[in-house]
Parts: C-alpha cells; sequence; structure tokens
C-alpha cells in the first residue's frame, strides 16, 4: 500500500476533498434525473459521513484495507472503490467522466439564490450556461425568461442572487475563518518560537463575515516566525514576507496578515489591529484631546514618552475609559458608555445552561436523540430542547401528527433514561404557516415543553403581509420562540421584510423569546436586529440549531453575535438553570 500521500494525515483534508468530489457527482447525478435518486441519496450521504467523521480514511484503509472503509455507515463496496481509488491515485474516473459531460462550476452556482440542480440542468443544456459569468450574459441578453419553467420573476430573482454573490466576494463565513486562524495560532504557539500569538481583526471582534485572518505574535525571532508560518499546511502562496509583517495566501480562500511585536508594544497593537477603523479613530480623538498620541506602538504623551502600550487595557484606562470588549468596538455608542461607566457586562459562553434548538433523525439531522443528548452533556449542558421539522417541511422530512407522537414518546423514554445527568425539553420546530397559524393541531402543541415556531415557505410575502402573518402567529398566544426570525442566510439569502418594531413590541407584549440562531450561515438575528430588539426589552435565546453532534459546538458564534449586540446575561433565557427556565415557558 505505497502511494500513500502523507500530507492527506492533517485535519482531514483528504476526507474533505472526497466528500467534495462526492456532493459533485450527486449534483451530476441529479442532473440526469430520474432513475438514480437512490444512488443520489447515497453519495449525499456518504459525502456528510466521510466530511464530518474524525478518523482519516486514508488511516482506516491502512489499517483495515476496504472492508474497513465498508464499516463506515453508508459507505458500500461501490464507495469504498471510489474512496480507495482516491487515495491511491489521487483521482476519481467516475468524477472525471461526468465532469466531461457537464463541465460546469457547480460550485459557484449553486450558491445563488433561486437556484437548484433542475434549473442549473436547464440552463446548461438549453443555454450553454457553464458558471456565473455565462449566467450574467443570458440574463442580460433576456434569454432567460423564455425557457419554460422561468419567466421574468426568476430572471429577477437571479439578477439578485449574482448581486448578493458578487457582493460578499472574498468575505468568508466566521465559521470558517475562526477554526482556521485557531489552527494556525495553535501550530505558532506550538512551535517554541514565540511568546505570544493572538487573533485581532474582525475574527476577534466576532463580526459574522471576514476579509482576512490578522494574527499579532510576540518575539525576538521574527524571521523564524516568518518562516514557520510560510510553511504551515494551510499556506498555499506568499504575497509579502517581511520581518515584521508578512502576508500569507491560505488554501481555504482567504489571506492571512501575521505582525511579530515586542512585548512592550504588543498591547497596542492588539487595540490598533482588533479594530474596527471607525471604533479606532475615535478613540484615538479622546487621546488627542487628552494631549496624547495613539499609535499601533503605544500611547504616548507630548513629550514622546510611553505612557502605556504592552497591556491593552491600560491603553483605555489611561484615556479614561472602561475596557471595552472587542465585540463591541464598531463606534455605535460604546466609547460614550465606556467614559460614563455605563457598558454592559456581556453574556459569556460559561453562562449558556441549556440549548432549545435542535434536529435528529427524526427530521433531517444526522444523529439520534440519544447521540445529541451524550453530546451535549459532554458540554456540560444542564438541558436541552429537541425541536425537530413539522409535516410542512417536506424536504427536511418534516413529521406529521403521527410520527411528532412517536418522537415525543421516544424523548421522553430518553429523558426517564437521563434524568439525573441532563433534562430534556420536547418540543418541535413547527412551521408558521403563510396564514400565521402553526403547522401542528392543538393536542400536539399541548403535548410540548414550548413552542419554536419558524418562517420557511413563501418567504417572497410583500413586507406587509409577512408582518400580518408573524405578529398573528405572535398574537395567538401559543409560541414561546421565534426561530431564525429572518431566515436570511449569509451571503445567499436576503432576510425576510416585516416591521421588526411591530413584531418586537407585539413579542415583548405577549411574552415571546426571539432567536439568535448559531449556526454560522445563519446568525439570526444578526446584531444590528438585536440592538433594535434589546431597545424593546425583548428575551433571547441563543441556540445552535444543530443537525448533528459537532454542530453543539457552534454556540460560541450566536454568543459573539449576541455579544455584538450588547447583551447581557440576564436578556438571555438560556442561561436560565432548569427549574426557572422551565418556569418562564409556562408562564
Ligand atoms: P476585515 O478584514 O475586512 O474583515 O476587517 P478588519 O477589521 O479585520 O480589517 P483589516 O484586516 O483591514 O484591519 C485590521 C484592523 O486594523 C482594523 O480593524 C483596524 C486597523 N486598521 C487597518 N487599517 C486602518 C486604518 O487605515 N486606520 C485605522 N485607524 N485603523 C486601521
Ligand atoms: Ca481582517
Ligand atoms: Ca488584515
Ligand atoms: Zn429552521
Amino acid at each position: 500500500m505505497q502511494n500513500l500521500s502523507s500530507n492527506w494525515a492533517y485535519d482531514n483534508m483528504l476526507n474533505k476533498k472526497i466528500a467534495e468530489l462526492f456532493n459533485e457527482i450527486a449534483d451530476m447525478m441529479e442532473l440526469e434525473n430520474g432513475e438514480r435518486k437512490f444512488e443520489v441519496r447515497a453519495y449525499r450521504k456518504a459525502a456528510v459521513v466521510i466530511g464530518t467523521m474524525q478518523e482519516d480514511v486514508s488511516e482506516i484503509y491502512r489499517n483495515n484495507g476496504k472492508e474497513g472503509l465498508m464499516e463506515i455507515p453508508g459507505i458500500g463496496t461501490g464507495l469504498a472503490d471510489r474512496i480507495v481509488e482516491y487515495i491511491k491515485t489521487g483521482k476519481m474516473q467516475k468524477y472525471s467522466d461526468y465532469k466531461k459531460k457537464y463541465p460546469i462550476d457547480f460550485q459557484s452556482l449553486t450558491k445563488l439564490q433561486g437556484m437548484g440542480s433542475k434549473k442549473i440542468f436547464i440552463l446548461y443544456t438549453k443555454l450553454g450556461v457553464k458558471n456565473i459569468n455565462d449566467l450574467k450574459k443570458v440574463i442580460s441578453s433576456h434569454k432567460i425568461k423564455d425557457l419554460s419553467g422561468f419567466g421574468e420573476k426568476s430572471e429577477r430573482e437571479l439578477s439578485k442572487g449574482i448581486n448578493l454573490f458578487e457582493s460578499s466576494k472574498g468575505r468568508m463565513l466566521l465559521g470558517e475563518a475562526l477554526p482556521e486562524a485557531e489552527s494556525i495560532i495553535k501550530k505558532l504557539r506550538a512551535s517554541g518560537s514565540v511568546e505570544k500569538a493572538e487573533i485581532a481583526g474582525s475574527i476577534r471582534r466576532m463580526k459574522e463575515t471576514v476579509g482576512d485572518i490578522d494574527i499579532l505574535v510576540i518575539s525576538d525571532k521574527p524571521e523564524k516566525v516568518m518562516d514557520i508560518a510560510s510553511n504551515l499546511e494551510e499556506v498555499s502562496g506568499i504575497v509579502v514576507k517581511g520581518s515584521t509583517k508578512t502576508t500569507l495566501r491560505l488554501s481555504m480562500g482567504l489571506t492571512c496578515d501575521i505582525r511579530v511585536l515586542r512585548k512592550n508594544n504588543f498591547g497596542a497593537a492588539m487595540q490598533y489591529f482588533i479594530g474596527s477603523k471607525e471604533h479606532n479613530v475615535k478613540v484615538r480623538q479622546i487621546a488627542i484631546r487628552k494631549g496624547y498620541k495613539l499609535s499601533e506602538y503605544g500611547l504616548f504623551d507630548k513629550n514622546g514618552k510611553s505612557i502605556a502600550g504592552q497591556d491593552e487595557a491600560e491603553i483605555y484606562a489611561k484615556l479614561g475609559l472602561e475596557y471595552i470588549e472587542p465585540e463591541m468596538r464598531e463606534d455605535r455608542g460604546e466609547i460614550e458608555l465606556a467614559m460614563r461607566n455605563e457598558l454592559p457586562k456581556l453574556v459569556k459562553l460559561d453562562d449558556i445552561k441549556g440549548d432549545l434548538h435542535m434536529h435528529t433523525k427524526h427530521s433531517d439531522g444526522s444523529n439520534t436523540i440519544e447521540e445529541m443528548t451524550k453530546a451535549a452533556m459532554s458540554l456540560g449542558r444542564e438541558y436541552i430542547g429537541f425541536t425537530d421539522h413539522s409535516k410542512s417541511e417536506h424536504v427536511a422530512h418534516g413529521m406529521d401528527e403521527k410520527r411528532v407522537n412517536l418522537y415525543f414518546n421516544e424523548l421522553d423514554k430518553i429523558s426517564d433514561k437521563y434524568d439525573n445527568k441532563i433534562k430534556i425539553l420536547k418540543s418541535a420546530e413547527t412551521d408558521i404557516l403563510k396564514d400565521g397559524s402553526l403547522d401542528f393541531n392543538r393536542k400536539t402543541l399541548e403535548r410540548m415543553d414550548y413552542v419554536l415556531g419558524s418562517v420557511h415557505t413563501n418567504l417572497n410575502m410583500s413586507k406587509e403581509d409577512m408582518t400580518k402573518r408573524i405578529l398573528k402567529c405572535i398574537n395567538d398566544g401559543i409560541i414561546n420562540i421565534i426561530g431564525h426570525p429572518t431566515d436570511r442566510l449569509i451571503n445567499r439569502r436576503e432576510p425576510i421584510r416585516f416591521d421588526m418594531e411591530k413584531v418586537f413590541q407585539a413579542a415583548k407584549d405577549n411574552g415571546v423569546i426571539m432567536e439568535i440562531n448559531s449556526f454560522p450561515d445563519r446568525l439570526d438575528l444578526n446584531d444590528e436586529n438585536i440592538l433594535k430588539a434589546k431597545e424593546f426589552n425583548l428575551n433571547f435565546s441563543i441556540d445552535t440549531d444543530s443537525h448533528k453532534t459537532t454542530d453543539l459546538k457552534f454556540m460560541r458564534y450566536g454568543i459573539g453575535t449576541a455579544r455584538r449586540g450588547w447583551l447581557t446575561k440576564s436578556e438571555v433565557i438560556n442561561t436560565l438553570p432548569y427549574g426557572k427556565i422551565v418556569k418562564l415557558l409556562n408562564g
């Protein structure tokens, strides 16, 4: 078994690559439509399993051969052959054959709002559209509206989708950038050549998308640090290499700025490079007013003598400001509050005691109730709420009344089994239908410990109709939590339109809680919406919307978003202990 390229061993890059190829094969099979439905599903399922498993497939193959691979759930003999072929040759014939037939840029096209595999197929076979550029051309020459299944509306939709896609160019999700930055930091720290390595920039501020990764390092061997950094496995190229600043190109798509500093000005550099620029400009004006000068090198008095620099908090203190948490540094009024010592004490990840939104195999999740329960226990959660989809969500295999009852029975069973270790709450993510009613009958809703309701369909309603729809649901007095209230997908789908003031006021009047959904491409409500909702004295629930056990860790992105919206512990219901949250949800 030679030919096993050893550099795959890191970070499961091989697993991810194979998952990508399987997914694309499934895309192309789907184009051919019909008979192959079963195979399409098999490839998609295999992609999920392989893309998320801990063990490296080449490791499994090395130890136990093809049989070992076939022990992975969802991997039969055919798929195992594909994996072996790729491990040995770095190629997959089936993929290449399909790709020859369909030279289409799926990765980009599938990201467009309003685009699915059916549409991609028609656009390719009728108009030869292979990528976004081709699509732009056929839109501007109005060739799309005459195709069957399309129309002027879909032409406008696609055009909007392209704009959204292009305006996001180069900005990546926090959920992709933060783990990458952490992996680089970890390796730098382990190298023995750095005294300190920290993340700065928009990632440190937990902004929902980021333009690049900023890392600051203390070291007295800057050249060595830059050498180590340039040779990291994540790096695909070098943009500029210097001893104080190096910019690297990473294969995941972002660039990474690394700056090496001395200990005595590290705090000043952190203050400067955490940003935001708008925050910095204002802080610097305060320095000037006091007769000081603030730069990335330190805070200096009028004689040029350094009065702070090593420690960030000291810089704020010398300027007469309370320490401002990075998530608040956007010049949205935080500096004025800091002057008066009135900054809110922000909610922390450690404050979280439960998670009220998650899916299992009962609808579109990948794990069982018990697996999710154990994973939540290992994160130290005191309680969790299960919220599989209701029947209107066909694509997500939503539950009808009969299935939801079996679901509740199983939840009761698992609840008994783990009762002294973790508390289980029964719920379901219940569709808020077009008329504002809920997707389950009264009897089913009454069996729930709380009702989580979300808008998933008819997203294009007018602002007026959508407002009516949500208000009706709130005023009916049954719903407890509104899930991902705007239903936007970052870089992919615009938020639904409704009158936020009216909805927030009604939510306040009815004790309805707004979710902050932690899923990396949702982060919904977003920071600005939260700031607005906060003015109505609303309560929030920060949930993961997990679809597999590892998603439970997405909580930190919801926390980051909540902190960007200035939330304190007392405004977040799932910081409450079990007894109190049950009371609140029943009240
Ligand atoms: P990004 O990368 O677009 O997601 O956003 P940032 O905030 O990470 O921006 P970046 O990487 O260009 O710069 C990092 C920080 O450095 C930025 O937040 C503030 C500081 N900075 C950069 N350029 C300037 C500038 O021209 N003036 C001031 N005051 N600060 C700057
Ligand atoms: Ca940055
Ligand atoms: Ca930067
Ligand atoms: Zn949902």
